[in-house]
């Protein structure tokens, strides 16, 4: 009953392995430098954490992602595109992949279409938003593992839903905010707290 439900979801941490797939190849071009297990992360930037590391090391991270077929090659998250699927599929339910692409254009932004693609068929690019600002952009819930989502809306429409990854497991946030631990946890609950 009543309207249907506009679910908006993240893809890098939250559909797509960034983290894991920026230290694989991090550490294939840069054997020798330090890096930081994923163990260790803290914090969204990965750029950030390198460069307290050791100031260089921030140009060296950025490199990564900015290389051709970075984001065409990262691996799935366990279970999130199942669940994106299935949740397209469930009635009364909008779903869009809602990413934020580099500002180094070159390839990235042609690598997330290829990805969406690659994984959910080409009829899925209908449901592709590319945005530096999800605050203007309105929905039900929006998933995502940026624990901080600020933009030119300072209401935004949607509830986020903290999607749990290496860099915000640790940090403790505010008793209101609601966390998805991974695809396995009960996103359906989520989805139908918010249906009216
Ligand atoms: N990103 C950076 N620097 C970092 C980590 C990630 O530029 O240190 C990029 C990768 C993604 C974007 O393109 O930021 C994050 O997008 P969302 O997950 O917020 O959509």
């Amino acid at each position: 009953s009543g309207k249907r439900l506009r679910v908006l979801v993240d893809m890098d941490g939250v559909l797509a392995d960034f983290e894991g797939g920026f230290l694989k190849k991090y550490r294939a071009r840069y054997p020798d430098e330090p890096f930081i297990s994923l163990e260790d992360r803290r914090g969204f930037w990965v750029s950030t954490q390198y460069g307290q590391l050791r100031s260089d090391l921030c140009d060296k991270a950025i490199s990564i992602w900015q290389s051709k077929d970075f984001f065409i090659e990262l691996e799935p998250l366990p279970g999130g595109v199942e669940a994106v699927k299935d949740m397209a599929n469930m009635d009364n339910t909008d779903v869009f992949i809602c990413t934020s692409p580099i500002k180094h254009y070159k390839h990235c932004p042609y690598e997330k279409y290829a990805w969406v693609e690659k994984h959910f068929g080409h009829d899925f690019l209908e449901q592709v938003i590319l945005t530096r600002d999800k605050t203007v952009i309105t929905g039900d819930i929006l998933i995502d593992d940026k624990p901080d989502i600020l933009g030119a809306e300072s209401k935004p429409t949607w509830e986020h839903i903290l999607f749990t990854a290496c860099h915000n497991k640790h940090l403790s946030i505010s008793p209101f905010q609601r966390r998805l631990l991974s695809w396995s946890d009960d996103w359906k609950a989520i989805l139908d707290s918010k249906r009216q």
